[in-house]
């Protein structure tokens, strides 16, 4: 399997793109535009926008190059059976989770303000993993999703950085992957906190994952010709 290096810290990220996936986590209204979950958390939402441009050019360059892409969206079943007690009580939130806000249900599977933003909408076929907690492993299928494409290296984009991508990036590194996470395609709500993610992740020699700007992923994922593409050009793929 080639293999290629993407400019990253602590040192070059190594990634063979038929085991490799791009990772958005959360790109949803309910995080990013107003009137969602992270609104009523406190937040001011504007913080988290600019992540979508970049975003939008590493999903593009990852579809072009035929990476497997997944999507996670946090939230919870209609009947809130999947919400632990301690979640739906924390903050003593006026308007919480399950409740009715101006995007429809906080946090609801099927409610308009759960949904991914328009701008970085799942494509036919990617997979859409819904998952209950910060973490995209816990109580889901993203591990047997990764494990049956034989996946084992992460591109991660998404938010917030230091809730539900570090939640994830630990659990990922701790089931044996390797992520890379674009700095400029994470958001937080807290410019500190954003800072100081992205130096936790990468400090002590990688001690869960790199670091790159999306400047440096774009690179080599523009060398990347898809499978489809390849097959075509070596004439191995006739009808
Ligand atoms: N509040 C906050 O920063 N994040 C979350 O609640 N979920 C995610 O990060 N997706």
């Amino acid at each position: 399997m080639a293999t290629m290096q993407i400019q990253a810290e602590p040192y070059p990220f190594e990634l063979a793109p038929e085991s490799t996936a791009l990772l958005m986590i959360d790109m949803q209204r309910d995080f990013v535009e107003p009137g969602g979950f992270g609104e009523m958390l406190g937040n001011d939402v504007s913080l988290l926008r600019s992540t979508i441009e970049p975003c939008q050019r590493v999903l593009e360059a990852a579809r072009r190059a035929g990476l497997t892409v997944i999507h996670t969206r946090e939230g919870h079943r209609p009947d809130l059976a999947c919400a632990p007690p301690a979640k739906l009580k924390r903050g003593g939130l006026e308007v919480g989770i399950g409740d009715k806000g101006p995007m429809g249900r906080v946090l609801v599977r099927g409610e308009y303000g759960h949904d991914i933003i328009p701008e970085l909408y799942p494509a036919a076929g990617e997979p859409v993993v819904d998952k209950p907690g910060k973490g995209a492993f816990h109580e889901t299928d993203l591990h047997l999703i990764l494990r049956n494409r034989d996946i084992r290296t992460l591109i991660v984009c998404g938010v917030t950085t230091e809730v539900c991508v570090h939640t994830t990036v630990r659990e990922a590194n701790d089931r044996g992957y390797e992520c890379l996470v674009l700095s400029d395609c994470v958001g937080s709500y807290f410019p500190e906190f954003q800072r100081v993610a992205l130096e936790m992740i990468k400090a002590q020699g990688g001690i869960f994952g790199w670091v790159t700007h999306s400047d440096h992923a774009l690179e080599v994922l523009s060398r990347i010709r898809a499978p489809d593409e390849a097959a075509l050009a070596t004439g191995a793929g006739g009808a």
